[in-house]
């Protein structure tokens, strides 16, 4: 990709909005439309290019939006279309896109779609969704009655059995959420037709939501397969069956031709792909064959599970760094990376891979910073990121909203599992880490809102939140700010090559950057301990400091957390 003709979003920094936590502006506890309206400031302060919006469409909100009933209109909880025009409105002005969520692997089960495959087995929608009889010789409603073994995203089997015509349909996450059947073409005619409806209101793109599940392995007389058993369970892993699919490649092409090819306008388009590989990526943001731009990949979040999310272990850094320079190799002549450590799904990445700790909580937050956004690829900033928020001191089971955390709880529980490790278990990983009211100021409901908060506040925010930060030369923001500011200036930060060095080194991560005859020496200490940079990168010795995360210290040392950027 030579510097000139590289496409506009290789040097843009996109911040992810979650909308239910970000900022009310009716007092009814739940972040909205009107709200975000309000803080544009904030991003425009920051300098990021784009923002993706989480799910806004009307939704029974069974999983905070991810469960749509209808995909061309606003929830009356977020706002209206009018608020959305405006906001693409305002955010264009300031220079900004849009990015919408696209969530079309399933709907509601309340989408008028799904009502009326559900309402007979003659239904003309019918084959809009997968609806299966019972697994042979067996009666509906019967254990491991269900057409295949596979284990949801959420808990329990994938297969809900519908009373009433004694057949089951697919769902890969809660049972409120059905999978579409995309060997449809009917399905995905409505589908794209509501794509270029978005597009031609002005919005400046999608992520599509676990885009790479919509194709499933359907032998030719509808026939579903088994999975391998899960240990300790009755259940098996479907992943084979409907991760990167056989027609998933057609199908993203299809969407391609009919929605994306031949408009003008300078759009974004990245595909959340759980469990791709890198060569499916180095396939699916290939530009030449028209499919996405960019791939969210799940590799690195996933180092420190054990036998589920649920289940963690520590991250050694030799294991971050196997995987994020495979990454790097592997999309370095063909396709494009995106970076991102937080988002709505994720624990905060300062409790998880930082150190929250009072002493290093800042110097931790920006050190993790520093080491992604200076990878090659386009960097996401989730909401409350680049204040240094953490996870949450959940107290008891009543402290927690998420469907997938409710429902493993339901299922660890009655499975047998120590309520208490349960519980600790979710502490660390929930998703609702993420997803507490942005930390505004310090005042009792953080500036998040007026009412009660439909997730508590962290209690931290006294210290932490952003009207603390803004005018502060050494903050978390700050250093935000300079992060993107440099992408922007350095084309050598969005297209130089990369090189990792001291792969086995377990408290220093550095590599170098390098475009044109300039090199950036990127050195990111992740670790409490103090190291000798000179001994280990004698080539940092004088070499012009272009960012770092700490006061002026001994060039010679590497404190703890801490980041340089250095210019060889
Ligand atoms: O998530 C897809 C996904 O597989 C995981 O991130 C999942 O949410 C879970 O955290 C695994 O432990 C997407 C959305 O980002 C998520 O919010 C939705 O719940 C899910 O799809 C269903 O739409």
């Amino acid at each position: 990709m030579p510097d000139g003709t590289a496409p506009w979003w290789t040097s843009a920094v996109v911040y992810q909005i979650y909308p239910r936590s970000f900022q009310d502006s009716d007092g009814d506890g739940v972040g909205d439309l009107g709200g975000i309206l309000q803080r544009l400031d904030h991003l425009t302060d920051l300098g990021v290019d784009v923002l993706w919006l989480s799910p806004v469409y009307p939704s029974p909100q069974a999983d905070n939006g991810y469960d749509i009933s209808d995909y061309q209109d606003i929830d009356p909880l977020f706002g209206s279309l009018a608020q959305l025009d405006e906001l693409i409105e305002a955010l264009h002005a300031r220079g900004m896109k849009l990015v919408m969520d696209l969530v079309v692997n399933h709907t509601s089960d309340a989408h008028p779609w799904f009502l009326e495959s559900r309402s007979s087995a003659d239904s003309p929608k019918r084959d809009w969704y997968w609806w299966r009889p019972p697994r042979g010789g067996m009666a509906a409603g019967d254990p491991g009655a269900e057409p295949t073994n596979w284990q949801s995203f959420f808990s329990g089997p994938t297969w809900e059995l519908d009373e009433a015509s004694g057949e089951y349909y697919l769902h890969l996450f809660d049972r409120r959420q059905p999978d579409l059947n995309w060997e449809n073409p009917q399905v995905r005619q409505a589908i794209y037709e509501m794509m270029r409806w978005w597009l031609d209101r002005g919005v400046d793109g999608f992520r599509m939501d676990v885009i790479n599940m919509i194709s499933k392995d359907v032998a030719e007389d509808g026939h579903l397969h088994d999975g391998p058993p899960l240990p300790g369970s009755s259940l098996g892993s479907g992943y084979a069956s409907f991760i990167c699919g056989p027609r998933i490649h057609e199908f993203l092409q299809e969407m391609h031709r009919e929605v994306f090819a031949g408009r003008p306008e300078a759009l974004l388009t990245v595909g959340e792909m759980p469990g791709v590989t890198v060569e499916q990526a180095r396939l699916f943001t290939d530009p030449a064959r028209g499919e996405v731009d960019m791939v969210f990949q799940f590799e690195h979040v996933g180092l420190d599970h054990g036998t589920s999310k649920w289940d963690l272990n520590p991250l050694r850094m030799r294991d971050l760094k196997a995987s994020f320079g495979r990454w790097q190799a592997g999309l370095a002549e063909v396709g494009w990376n995106s970076l991102y450590w937080d988002n709505h799904d994720q624990p905060r990445a300062v409790s998880r891979f930082g150190d929250d700790s009072p002493r290093y909580r800042r110097d931790s937050a920006t050190c993790l910073a520093t080491l992604l956004h200076l990878h090659r690829g386009t960097p996401y900033v989730y909401q409350g990121q680049e204040l240094g928020m953490a996870n949450y001191p959940f107290a008891s089971l009543d402290d927690f909203r998420d469907v997938e955390s409710l429902n493993h709880h339901v299922q660890a529980v009655s499975a047998g599992q120590d309520p208490a490790a349960v519980l600790d278990a979710m502490r660390t990983m929930s998703r609702d880490n993420a997803r507490t009211p942005v930390q505004w100021d310090a005042s009792p409901h953080a500036g998040f809102t007026s009412g009660e908060p439909w997730l508590a506040v962290n209690p931290d925010h006294v210290e932490w939140n952003a009207e603390a930060q803004r005018e502060d030369p050494t903050s978390v923001l700050a250093h935000y700010r300079r992060l993107i500011a440099l992408r922007h200036q350095l084309p050598v930060v969005a297209l130089g090559d990369f090189t990792m060095l001291l792969p086995e080194h377990d408290d220093v991560y550095a590599f170098t950057r390098s475009l044109d005859g300039e090199t950036l020496l990127v050195v990111c200490n992740v670790s409490r301990r103090a190291h000798d940079l000179t001994s280990l990168l004698p080539q940092a010795a004088g070499a012009e400091l272009v960012l770092g995360n700490l006061a002026d210290g001994d060039p010679g040392e590497l404190r703890p957390w801490e980041a340089r950027v250095l210019r060889l």
